[in-house]
């Protein structure tokens, strides 16, 4: 039996849903777990708050940007990156908190 064009397309579908990785930058002591990092287009930066204050982790860059406005300790909330180039991460209660994202192709 033939596959029909709709099977296809959902077996690619879920195929590139499979390759989306996730990759996790914890907020710990008023710093990001990492400075800089690299994902590809389509993955997912979960940003987890492993401090027993809030942070409020965003980014202004053209290439993504948000606004994941204020959580405190244990909450996460993720960002998928759909564009290559780098993001620019901060935090908006503490000012010293940078890190770059390379989102490649
Ligand atoms: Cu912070």
């Amino acid at each position: 039996m033939r596959p029909t064009l709709a099977s296809v397309l959902l077996l690619a579908a879920a195929a590139a849903y499979a390759q989306a990785g996730e990759h996790v930058v914890s907020q710990k002591g008023k710093a990001f777990s990492t400075q800089k990092m690299a994902v590809k287009v389509g993955d997912s930066v979960k940003f987890v708050n492993d401090d027993p204050f809030a942070h409020n982790v965003f980014s202004l860059s053209d290439t993504k940007s948000f606004d994941l406005g204020s959580y405190g300790q244990g909450l996460a909330k993720s960002v998928v990156m759909d564009k290559p180039g780098l993001v620019d991460v901060e935090c908006a209660v503490h000012p010293d908190m940078k890190m770059v994202i390379e989102v490649r192709k």
